[in-house]
């Protein structure tokens, strides 16, 4: 009777009163039992059609029946300082749980024994696990409201363009095919377009990958649309003079007083693609696997991987969307494939590499990607001897320099400045820089020879710098590899 079912997580919950079921509820694929003392509380939770036990949860023997294992998650809601500092007790001392989580009042959270204190004990405020749950309730609320709103602008109209910045990013396009999802619409009724085009490599990756077009038009198609909706961007962004647009749903800081028939402007928001997921959440829309990896990609690059301008909203529909996406898809979006036409470059390049000092210099022609060059970069630094690597290659008539070092020296950034920001731009962090210098800024032996230009320059700085170095000491301040 006591046997466990199945292999899955258990959830053991402790409780006075029926509070906890709200929270807890019943789990749909996994076991949730709840514990209690009192044998009325026990049949009023099974009434409601929940597992539960009743016992003295002072006693180690309610647990010893339970088979109580490591990963079991437990759950204390008791009220009662005397039951609860038992309950704890007998857990701690007599199973191997890993950890508990111990639900309390906000006011009481600073009178804490020895046992709520015990570092396998975590405590988490009930006001805090109502509040985040009511914020959420608050925001799909409306977030509904707009979604109506939303479907009447649309529903009467045969065409509408969903519009995106000049270089769309993945959280533009993302959020453009969400709106078409949202408004039950497809690549013909509501085509995702832009007046310049998608050029970066992991961008275009996207596209390719999920299937994903972006028409590159011009002012005056607007014209066969009844409606135009902006993502990711405002009126303000264009250089091209645009007729009223109807919606305009950004998290960019409101520039344009535009008056339009729907507006949704949330600055402090890490994505678009974050508003859209409410959205779609809202709106009760089936989010495709596909979708879900457009989105889930559109957040995570906006937000560098939730670690800039990331709010919980983003973070909450972030973790909606993870397991429905599609991460071998994410990866190959990552690092995108070498093209087969830049393989006979590289292997030209790397049957001469230079080699002065511990730098490494590798120099590649003709590029069709300019993303190759970082790559190349982290690749170099894994050769023996080698404490730099400077990789550079022609892209679109400019150079593309990386710089990669393990951070034991200077700063990549600050040597790549010094070289070559008189030249174009360059920058960086301490152990990874770039610089883009355009042919046409160089006197012409040195654009008829990049690659002795780049070195000789980079070389320069680089011994200076090594000459006005303080010994290096480990650990400090130059240390680790770090970006
Ligand atoms: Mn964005």
């Amino acid at each position: 009777m006591d046997e466990r079912r199945g292999d899955g997580l258990r959830y053991i919950i402790l409780c006075d009163d029926e509070l906890p079921y709200y929270f807890v509820g019943q789990h749909p694929s996994q076991e949730v039992l709840f514990l209690c003392e009192d044998s009325r509380l026990q049949k009023r939770l099974i009434r409601r059609g929940v597992k539960c036990r009743s016992g003295k949860l002072g006693d180690r023997s309610v647990y010893q029946r339970l088979k109580i294992c490591p990963t079991d998650r437990i759950g204390v809601f008791l009220s009662a300082e005397k039951a609860r500092d038992g309950a704890l007790k007998a857990l701690l001392e007599h199973t191997d749980v890993i950890a508990i989580t111990l639900f309390i009042k906000e006011r009481t959270r600073k009178k804490r024994s020895a046992v709520t204190s015990h570092p396998r004990v975590r405590s988490v405020a009930m006001e805090e696990v109502v509040r985040t749950g009511f914020i959420n309730e608050l925001e799909k609320t409306v977030s509904a409201a707009q979604v109506r709103t939303l479907r009447s602008i649309f529903h009467d109209q045969e065409r509408v363009l969903l519009l995106v910045q000049y270089d769309p990013d993945p959280d533009a396009v993302a959020s453009a095919l969400a709106m078409r999802t949202l408004l039950g619409r497809n690549r013909l009724s509501a085509p995702i377009a832009t007046f310049g085009r998608v050029t970066r490599p992991e961008n275009l990756a996207m596209l390719k990958l999920l299937d994903i077009q972006v028409n590159e038009i011009g002012l005056e198609a607007l014209e066969e649309y009844g409606r135009i909706v902006l993502l990711d961007v405002q009126p303000s962004h264009f250089r091209e003079e645009l007729p009223p647009v109807h919606v305009i749903i950004d998290h960019h800081p409101e520039t344009d007083n535009a008056v339009c028939m729907f507006k949704d402007i949330r600055p402090h928001y890490g994505a678009t693609s974050t508003i859209l997921q409410e959205y779609l959440h809202a709106g009760d829309v089936k989010i495709t696997q596909k979708l879900a990896t457009a989105l889930l990609y559109g957040i995570k690059t906006d937000t560098l991987l939730l670690e800039r301008e990331a709010i919980e909203s983003d973070l909450r529909a972030y973790s909606s969307l993870y397991p429905m996406a599609n991460h071998r898809q994410i990866r190959r979006m990552e690092r995108p494939q070498l093209p087969k036409e830049d393989l006979s470059v590289l292997s030209k390049a790397f049957h001469e590499p230079s080699i002065v000092d511990d730098v490494i210099y590798v120099h590649l022609d003709d590029l069709t990607r300019e993303d190759i060059v970082p790559y190349i970069a982290d690749f170099c630094l894994e050769v023996e001897g080698i404490e730099w690597a400077v990789v550079s290659g022609v892209y679109d008539r400019k150079i593309v320099v990386s710089a990669r070092n393990y951070g034991t020296t200077r700063s990549a950034g600050e040597l790549m400045r010094a070289a070559f920001s008189s030249y174009g731009s360059a920058g960086g962090h301490r152990s990874m820089a770039k610089a883009v210098i355009p042919l046409d800024s160089l006197d012409e032996e040195d654009a008829g020879n990049p690659q002795e230009f780049l070195r000789r320059r980079f070389l320069e700085v680089y011994r200076a710098a090594l000459k006005n170095m303080p010994p290096h000491r480990p650990g400090v301040k130059n240390g680790g590899r770090g970006d």
